[in-house]
């Protein structure tokens, strides 16, 4: 499948089920804690600069976003579960929306978990590798904000990552910046890949 990226819009968001789409095309998903870098990835798959919004403070997307990419695929946008600063009451609002889509979605393709290269996984950040372990879904982890460390290095803090989610070598570790676009063509590598399978 040939896809288009100049060919991206917004389409909608969303808090409940019956607000999806319901064209059911494939669907490439962005989780992650907040603040990991979801929408600045989102966009910068895309070469766009403000598709999705980009927040200085964890917290910036709330609802379910997508966008449709040359009317073949969705991108689509999570809120990002936790933050130390977020109130218990967002946080467990936000957990919900994020375990409806995950658990009543069909047509997820492929799931982006994003995590932080420079810090350990949380607790969040376990709970969610193992979900995604037992479930069937497909997916990915990709170590963000590389730019942040020396590119000597980023091969061991990927290490640090696959030992403490305990990654099984069967599912990709991809690091990536945003900010510098580095490694991009390996997540959309990721992306071609699972709609050939599909
Ligand atoms: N240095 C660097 N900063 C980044 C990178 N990606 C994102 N950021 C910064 O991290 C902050 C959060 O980025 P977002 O893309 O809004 O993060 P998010 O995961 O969508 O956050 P929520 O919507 O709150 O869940 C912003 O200040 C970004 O500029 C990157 O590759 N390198
Ligand atoms: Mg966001």
């Amino acid at each position: 499948m040939q896809i288009n990226i100049h060919n991206a819009k917004f389409i909608l968001s969303a808090v409940s089920e019956k607000q999806f789409p319901q064209d059911f095309l494939p669907e490439i998903v962005f989780v992650g804690r907040s603040n990991v870098g979801k929408s600045s990835l989102l966009n910068a798959l895309l070469n766009r600069k403000n598709l999705a919004y980009v927040g200085q403070r964890p917290g910036k997307t709330q609802e379910i976003n997508f966008f449709c990419i040359d009317e073949k695929i969705y991108f689509v946008d999570l809120p990002g579960y936790s933050f130390a600063t977020m109130g218990k009451e967002k946080v467990q609002k936000i957990s919900k929306t994020i375990d409806l889509y995950l658990k009543k979605r069909k047509n997820i393709a492929l799931i982006v978990m994003l995590v932080d290269i420079r810090h350990k996984p949380t607790a969040d950040d376990l709970t969610m590798f193992d979900y995604l372990m037992r479930s069937k879904l497909n997916f990915i982890v990709v170590p963000t904000k590389a730019d942040k460390v020396p590119i000597t290095k980023i091969p061991d803090y990927c290490e640090i990552i696959q030992k403490e989610l305990n990654v099984p070598e069967t599912v990709d570790i991809i690091p990536v910046s945003s900010d510098k676009k580095q490694n991009l063509h390996a997540i959309w590598q990721a992306i071609q890949e699972t709609l050939q399978e599909e």
